[in-house]
């Protein structure tokens, strides 16, 4: 295939697309797959009206088989994912450390990103607790690039030999079925109790990053030491981090599980939404660049990926940014059938031996073999690349390609040698050295250490955030059944932090057991206590409050003085104001109308980022007709911390939905994020932009 014809092959751009699609479905007739022009698409052939429908329709039977073989084998693991297409543009002369093109200062190279939760089904809510794949393939012009990584920077095992144990764990239990995309069970802590080097991993999937806020609000990590080679061939290892510009925001559990009744594509919706809107979301790449020698005198294995590399070691280089600008045309050919793998690298970006990554490098490729139905799923148009592909690979399940000639081998004189090497221009490994060592099924040293990292990060993390820890934590391991798990894992948590081990026991009623025993005598001596890099207070966002979502609470009769500019002025910042009213359409306000945009029983509170309340007397005694909806909306805002916004009256008025802001003459932090909006608009824009205000949270008798 000319690289031409193969660019065109892929799904287009949105300027090489027609501005307006012809719906060539109501131009042109109905054909069936043979391209027979169609008389009748409802009804099949009969003998008669009321007779038997016969064989012979060939019409039906198409549409029914085609129907029959529309699904495909879901994804083992990540099967739940939401995808877009965008740019990485790389602004940093990256010549002196890579020769991959792709790191040229100022070039674009198109991409597909993939997010997804790892444990549920395709058809699973969006807000499980759970890590998120973050995966990005680069369309480069040597080739395509896959960066597979999650948002959390570690992972649960050292070697790919437990990965089936691991998933097999964490899916539902195979007699009943049960849970869907949830780890809090049984035989997924049975696991991890056993497995103390999967510590780290579970500090971070207990952390708020297991719950984001937005596909567009998390960090993504390449999670592997990777290397990186220039030209000269010098190597230099490697860690990829992405930022998103819009900060790093998190859910509340409470919410989250009320978001995954009312909305269960919660972020599948908002990621397309976001995009349609045009306002693309935008992650910055950063490289942690260290040397093999570096590498060797710290106190773990950087080929360990139940580790990470702390910023206050190895500072994070940004040389990049991704920008996710075009959903999908149609989510089955493309977020489906996408097909990433750690193998797929360009010249210039090389491994390492980390055993966790090379067991990645078969995986992914022998997955798609059944999933997708055979070798050739490189040909279809999300994974084929823009690259010219020119090899002697021929035949196959669903080949599309027609080569044409009498030669596929190499090498030949009738093909005029075609194709040839591309020598040191092509992909040449990186030699690395192979030490000489007998054959053995084993780990290094430096393996063995499982718990300081998990202490680090508990250490780097904020009062709130170990809060939610530990209330995870409790919530799994309450869902545990049988009590010597419960016990197992508190005896492990004693190695990161006796206060938390001690309180979960109380909490889950269990003896506080003795700490596990470590696998090492003498601890090697961490070179960093704590990292604020790991908090995600250490990510506020840009301050924009672009696509927050905002109700505005309404009903027959409220007074629209202070509500109407308010609107505008969200609008005019990016965020998205809604009404929320008791029927859609529209209520009577003093001057006018309001528009009614969902109501009170179909967007419940967790779909909104912050609230509005009019404060006006005609107002509340408006709002008081639907005093149950609109208490219950407020109270749950007020808990889970997000911003409330009073419209021109006293803050006391949440006093009348049930939050006691005065306690003995204080209010202690109870006014936190609650803003006169319509005195003080952009006080509450920021109280917004902040995302969530925790000292709410903390308050001992909420
Ligand atoms: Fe995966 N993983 N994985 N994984 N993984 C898959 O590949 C596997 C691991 C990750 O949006 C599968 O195409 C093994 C780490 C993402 O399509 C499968 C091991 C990290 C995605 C597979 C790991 C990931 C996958 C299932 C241990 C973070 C979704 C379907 C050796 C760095 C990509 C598929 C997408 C998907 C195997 C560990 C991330 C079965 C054997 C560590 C983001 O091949």
């Amino acid at each position: 295939m000319t690289k031409k014809a193969k660019a065109t092959a892929r799904p287009a751009s949105p300027e090489e697309r027609d501005p307006q699609p012809v719906n060539h479905a109501a131009v042109e007739p109905m054909t069936t797959n043979q391209g027979v022009p169609m008389a009748d698409n409802q009804s099949s052939l009969k003998a008669g009206v009321r007779g038997p429908s016969l064989l012979e329709d060939f019409i039906l039977r198409e549409k029914l088989t085609h129907f029959d073989h529309e699904r495909i084998p879901e994804r083992v693991v990540h099967a739940r994912g939401s995808a877009a297409h965008g740019y990485f543009e790389c602004t940093a002369d990256l010549s002196g450390l890579s020769r991959a093109k792709v790191f040229t200062k100022g070039k674009r190279t198109p991409v597909f990103a993939r997010f997804s939760t790892v444990a549920g089904e395709r058809g699973s809510a969006d807000c499980a607790r759970d890590a998120r794949g973050f995966a990005v393939k680069f369309y480069t012009e040597e080739g395509n690039w896959d960066l597979v990584g999650n948002n959390i920077p570690v992972f649960f095992i050292q070697d790919a030999m437990k990965f089936p144990d691991l998933v097999h764990a964490v899916k539902p239990e195979p007699h009943n079925g049960i849970p869907q995309a949830a780890s809090a069970h049984d035989t997924f802590w049975d696991f991890v109790s056993l497995m103390p080097e999967s510590t780290h991993m579970l500090m971070w999937a207990m952390s708020d990053r297991a719950i984001p806020r937005s596909l567009r609000m998390m960090q993504g990590f390449g999670v592997h030491t990777f290397r990186l080679v220039d030209a000269e061939g010098k190597a230099r290892l490697v860690k990829f981090h992405w930022t998103p510009k819009a900060g790093v925001h998190s859910l509340v559990w409470d919410e989250a599980v009320k978001l995954n009744g009312a909305d269960p594509d919660f972020h599948r919706r908002d990621l397309w939404e976001a995009i349609e809107a045009g306002a693309y979301p935008e992650w910055e790449l950063g490289l942690q660049v260290f040397s093999e020698e570096e590498a060797a005198g710290w106190s773990f294995d950087v080929l360990d990926a139940t580790k990470l590399v702390p910023e206050e070691l190895c500072p994070v280089l940004t040389v990049g940014r991704m920008v996710l600008d075009r959903n999908p045309d149609n989510f089955f050919a493309e977020t489906e059938q996408v097909a990433f793998c750690t193998a797929h690298v360009v010249p210039g970006i090389d491994f390492t031996n980390d055993p966790l990554l090379a067991g990645r490098h078969h995986s992914y490729h022998d997955t798609q073999l059944s999933r997708l139905g055979g070798p050739n799923f490189t040909e279809l148009p999300i994974n084929a690349p823009l690259a010219r592909v020119a090899n002697n690979q021929r035949d196959g399940m669903h080949r599309q390609a027609v080569h044409r000639g009498k030669v596929a081998y190499e090498p030949n004189s009738l093909g005029g040698g075609c194709p040839f090497h591309a020598g040191m221009k092509g992909y040449v490994s990186w030699p690395a050295e192979v030490e000489q060592a007998p054959k053995l099924r084993g780990k290094p040293e430096k393996f063995a250490e499982h718990y300081l990292q998990a202490c680090l990060f508990w250490d780097s993390l904020s009062a709130v955030e170990r809060v939610h820890l530990e209330g995870a934590f409790r919530f799994e391991l309450s869902k545990v059944t049988v009590p010597a798990v419960r016990e197992r894992m508190i005896a492990s948590l004693r190695n990161v932090d006796e206060g938390l081990a001690a309180r979960l026991a109380t909490a889950l009623g269990v003896e506080l057991p003795a700490a596990l025993p470590r696998a090492l005598d003498k601890l090697p001596k961490p070179e960093v206590q704590c990292s604020s890099a790991l908090s995600q207070t250490a990510y506020p966002g840009d301050g924009s409050i672009a696509t927050r979502r905002v109700a505005l609470l309404v009903a027959e009769g409220v007074s629209a003085k202070a509500l109407r500019p308010l609107a505008e002025a969200l609008a005019a910042q990016g965020a998205v104001p809604v009404h929320v009213g008791p029927l859609l359409g529209a209520v009577r306000a003093d001057r006018g109308e309001l528009p009614v945009d969902a109501t009170y029983e179909n967007s419940p509170s967790v779909l909104f980022d912050a609230v509005v309340l009019p404060a006006d007397e005609a107002s509340l005694a408006a709002l008081d007709a639907h005093a149950d909806a609109v208490g219950d909306f407020v109270r749950e805002q007020y808990r889970h911390g997000k911003a409330i916004g009073v419209a021109g009256g006293a803050l006391q008025v949440l006093e009348r939905w049930g939050i006691a802001l005065d306690r003995k003459g204080k209010t202690d932090g109870r006014l936190a994020g609650v803003v006169d909006c319509a005195a003080d608009a952009s006080t509450f824009f920021a109280a917004i932009a902040r995302h969530r205000h925790p000292e709410r949270e903390r308050l001992p008798d909420w």
